[in-house]
This record gives C-alpha cells, structure tokens and sequence, in this order.
C-alpha cells in the first residue's frame, strides 16, 4: 500500500548494484537509468507485500512480538528505499524519457522518514516510529479513580459540558507525550540526517517537495489559500467565543481573546461539530434533525454504517467494497487486545484486498470519518493498475478529500431523507443552521490543517528545539487558531505528541489541503450534473456519469503532475478557495451580522 498512508516507515537490507558507476567516464545512459528503475520498482513492490502485513498486524494486534517484526519490516523497506532514493539522484542529468523521469522523482520522495545510509540506523528509526505509535495507540490515564483510553476521553470532550471534567479528560490526555519527546527529538535527528543525504534541507522540505513544486514555493501556496480562507475562520471563531462565553461564563471562556481549547468538543480542537449545542443560533428556525439522533433512532450500528457509506459510492457506478472488507477489517475496538485506534484506509493486496481499521461508534463524526475512509479505499481501487510508483494520490490533498468530498454530498438533508434517515427534508429556512454545522467541522479545521506542519517545518530545520517544543506549538496554536490550553502547561508538556500525526509521522499539510480540494471538486461535480441551486444543497447521489469522470482523475494515480488530475476532473489547474467560500458564502453574511459591535480576533 502507499507508504505515505501508513505512517511510519522501515529500514532494509539489499545490496544494491550501483549501475550508474559502471559509466562512471561518460555518466549514466538512459538505457541504464531505465532499467535501474525498472528494478528499483519491483524490489520495492516485492517489499511492499511484506511491510503492508506486518504493519496490518502491529496496528490490530500490538503486543511487543508484533512490534518487534514490524518495526524489523519496515526498518529493511527503509533501508531499501533509502538506497535506492540515493541511486536515482545519479540520474539527476541524464535525458530520460518522462515515464522515467517522474519515477525517478518519487523514488527520491518515497519515504516519509529516510534514514541515514548507515548501518544500523533504518533500524533504530523504524524501532522510534514503532515505539511512539504504540505509546500513544496504547495510553491510559486516570479520569475519576478509572484509567480509561483516548477513545473514551474524546467522548468525554464530545459530550460533557461541564468545564471541569472537559479539562480533566483533556489534561489528563496530554500526560501521554512528555515520555515521546526524547524519542520524538532523536527521530527527527535521524530523518533530518537522512534527508540530507538525499540532498534535502532537511525532512520537512522533503515532505514539501511533494507537490510538484519546490518546497518554498509550497509554502507560499499554503500561506496564499490561508489568507483567502483566514476572514472567514476570524468570523466563526468571534461567533462561537460569544456563544461559549454565554453558556459558560467569564471566568470559564472570556469574551475576548483565545478560545479555550477543551470547550471546543474535540481533543485537538481541530473540528468543532460536536457542539453544535451550544453555539446553535437563535433567532433562525432551530434545525429539525441532529445527524447522530436519526442514527440511533433508525437503528444504525457500525457495518450498517459502513454499507451506508458502499452503497453511497457504488450509486456514483463504483463497485461494491469486497466481501472481505466486511470480514477483515476492523470496524470497532476490539474488547481483547490493544490496537491504533486512529482511522486508517488500507490496500493489503493492491489488488482487492481493501480494508477499513477504525474504532467506530454510532455518531454523526463517524460517519463522516466512514466516508473518508472508504475515499482512501476507492482511490487505491481505482490506481491499482498503474506501476508500483505511480499507486498513489495526485499529492497528498487529493487522498484525503476524495470521501471527504463524498461525504459533502452524503450529510446533505436531500441524500439523507432518499436513503430513509430523515423523514422531512428540510426547506431554505434551515440553510444556515446547515451551514453552520459544516463550518464548524469544515472552516474549524483551516487553521489546525495549516499550523500542525509549521510547527514540524520548524522542528525539522532546527528553529524550534526540544526544549522550545511546548512553547513554540502553543505559539502557532495561539496564531493560526486563537486557543489557548484550559490552563498552565506543566515544564515538560509535549502537546503536539499527543496529536496522532505527530506521533505516528503522518504529514499534515496534506489535510489543509483537502479541505480545499473537496469543495473544488464538489463545485465542478455540481455544476457536471447541471446542479443551479446553492452548493450546499447539492448531492451527487446517484450521478454514474459525474462518478466516471471521477473515476478516471483518479486512475490517473500519481502518473502526472497534480494540475493535470485536476484541470481533467474540474477543469482547473490551480489549488482554488473560492470554492469554499461560493459554498458558505450565506453562512459568512450571517455571521458578519451576528458579530457586529463584537471585538473579534485575540
Ligand atoms: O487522520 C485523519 C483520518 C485518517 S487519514 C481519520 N484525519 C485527520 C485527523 O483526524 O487529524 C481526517 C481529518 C483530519
Ligand atoms: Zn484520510
């Protein structure tokens, strides 16, 4: 499956023949450069089929025997990619067909976390990687005189509404990470040694040369669709502040300044849909359904969840998931063993064998998550027959969008009353309740997406150090999303450990991205289908011709620059926000008017 989904990474143990130095007099051929990619590909897909299980395993069956054969895997994959990125720059200037080329690129890109090319040290990488994953998948702490898991304490910050117990649940959390840090400095130590050797700046410019662009020009990118989405984040979060200080009172969240970031209904404060509550808006028509209560009330449980989120997809002509998705997959905590809750999409076989592993429970975030997950799933379906090297998304943002962009349609109130959920569809008078609920996870979301890989761009180029972790997280925090902790850090707090990506070296960037593309691709895919309405209220259920063309961006895999998969599905070539904004622009006007005569910012 694409490394760049499973988090971590691995460390090998192939010698390779150097075909390159054979023609050291008149430099490398073509003919060479082709064939050592030739061979680079199949050693790496052969690897892959290995690496793929023994990860699978680990992630739904962590005891320290699985870890020790994982993290022995992936450290011999390292090893292996790491050898072979460094062979591929000797073809730096040699004309080669463009098939070639691009290959060439992302053998280069192919690790998340290169080691050094040194021996050992692919194998202490992938030991920390498989070391922090399990700290975090594994920790307990103690809440009211019961140690319970994260999965529990995000209930707790999704459904309490009492500021002590939210505190509680959140500080008690983030005692997970002060034990990473050392771990956590030692590993970016040895992927930025890595890196180097690839002739990277360091592991954050290697994760920013994903884009087809060099790594300052991504940056400039992000800061460029930030400020197009920024006003827009100012003017929910002056909105929601209001509402938390009417509900709790100045000394719990004051009218001006930071948000605290328990009150927010998630333990990153990265969405805010869980509390819908308690910043409904009064004044308008109070919304007729809750998503998560029609849920319940119908019955709904984990698989019928998951078959909700196939037939969504196969109404669009894709093919049903696999029997196997309902029989090897992990759709739920198991009782009986220790597992990584965090939701992932997997492709064990790259050929059918697609699974799902998440910690599912019966809430409207989780069917929002089942969607995403199955996007992942019915992208690598849909790439399974490029080359090894091209199995993957266009860039990182259009993995994560494709079931977000699913699920645009899917929470629609049109959809939900056509599959039965909701009896009444709702009419114009429940638009911005509507909205708001979406803003709240998807605008939320903006800001956390962008600053979580600033920080790591940071760490990785040295400006934040160790001892600075804590301080210089809390300060993009404070920046980008206005929060500020529920109370002091203690000295040796690790917060941005305690987010999953941190942890497991997943890269971000890619989810701020999404957040974009999705409503690029949700705008095109409506205007397809002849949509004249509002955005919001445009499903694409049902629409087999929009789902072909869909289908056949993502066939392209990443066989071709990013731009081309996207002018072929939407026409356009460049990352675009007004698509966000066309889609919430009667959300904004309203909230502009809710916050007149408020100071809003922090
Ligand atoms: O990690 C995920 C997915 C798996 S790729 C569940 N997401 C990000 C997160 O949870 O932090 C989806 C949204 C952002
Ligand atoms: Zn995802």
């Amino acid at each position: 499956m694409n490394l760049k989904l499973l988090a971590a990474c691995a460390a090998g143990a192939l010698a390779l023949a150097a075909p390159g130095l054979a023609a050291a007099h008149a430099g490398p051929t073509a003919a060479e450069a082709k064939a050592f990619v030739e061979k680079a590909e199949a050693d790496l897909a052969a690897i892959d089929g290995y690496t793929t299980r023994t990860a699978w395993v680990r992630a739904t069956y962590i005891i320290p025997e699985t870890l020790w054969l994982d993290a022995k895997a992936q450290g011999e994959q390292t090893e292996l990619a790491t050898k072979y990125a460094m062979e591929a720059a000797h073809y730096d200037g040699v004309a080669v067909d463009p098939v070639t080329r691009r290959k060439l690129m992302l053998l280069k890109q192919f690790l998340t976390l290169p080691a050094p090319d040194r021996p050992g040290a692919a194998a202490e990488l992938s030991e920390l990687s498989g070391k922090l994953n399990a700290t975090y998948s594994t920790y307990k702490f103690d809440f009211k005189g019961k140690p319970i898991t994260l999965n529990d304490a995000e209930d707790v910050l999704r459904t309490s509404r009492d500021p002590a117990d939210l505190k509680a649940a959140w500080e008690g959390w983030h005692t997970v990470s002060p034990q990473m840090r050392g771990d956590y400095a030692r590993l970016v130590a040895l992927s930025n040694e890595g890196a180097k050797g690839l002739g990277y700046a360091d592991v954050g410019a290697l994760w920013r040369s994903n884009y087809d662009m060099s790594p300052a020009e991504f940056e400039a990118e992000v800061d460029r669709l930030w400020k197009q989405v920024e006003p827009f984040y100012k003017n929910l979060h002056c909105y929601v502040r209001g509402k938390l200080n009417e509900k709790y009172g100045d000394a719990v969240q004051p009218k001006t300044g930071p948000i605290r970031a328990d009150l927010l209904g998630n333990m990153w404060a990265q969405e805010w849909g869980n509390i819908y509550d308690v910043v409904e808006p009064t004044g308008v028509k109070p919304r007729s359904y809750d998503l998560q209560q029609l849920l319940v009330a119908k019955g709904y449980d984990p698989i019928r969840m998951t078959r909700t989120a196939d037939g969504f997809y196969q109404s669009l002509g894709f093919a049903p998931m696999p029997d196997t998705y309902y029989t090897q997959s992990m759709i739920t905590r198991p009782r009986d063993r220790e597992v990584v809750c965090h939701a992932s999409a997997w492709d064990i076989d790259g050929k059918d064998d697609l699974r799902v592993k998440m910690c599912m429970k019966v809430t409207a975030e989780d069917f929002q998550v089942i969607h995403h997950e199955m996007g992942h799933n019915i992208y690598q379906r849909a790439y399974k027959d490029q080359p090894y090297l091209f199995r993957g998304s266009a860039n990182g943002g259009f993995h994560e969008a494709i079931g977000d962009f699913a699920g645009l349609s899917a929470e629609t109130p049109t959809y939900l009353n056509q599959i039965g959920l909701l009896d009444k569809v709702p009419g114009e008078d429940e638009d911005i309740p509507f909205l708001l609920d979406m803003a709240l996870d998807k605008i939320a979301f903006l800001p956390f997406g962008l600053m979580v890989d600033k920080f790591r761009w940071d760490v990785f180029n040295g400006q934040t150090t160790p001892e600075a972790y804590n301080k210089d997280w809390w300060a993009l925090r404070l920046k980008y999303q206005g929060l500020m902790p529920p109370g002091p850090r203690p000295a040796d707090a690790f917060d941005a450990g305690a987010k999953y990506h941190v942890a497991a070296s997943v890269s971000y960037e890619r989810y701020f991205m999404a957040r974009i593309y999705q409503f690029q691709f949700h705008r095109a895919a409506c205007r397809q289908i002849g949509w004249k309405g509002p955005l919001h209220r445009c499903s694409v259920y049902g629409q087999k011709a929009m789902g072909e063309k869909f289908n056949a961006m993502m066939a392209m895999g990443q066989s071709r620059p990013w731009p081309e998969a996207l002018e072929a599905f939407t026409g356009e070539r460049r990352t675009d926000a007004s698509a966000v904004a066309d889609y919430f622009r009667p959300l904004d006007a309203w909230l502009t008017r809710q916050n007149k005569g408020q100071q809003c910012g922090w």
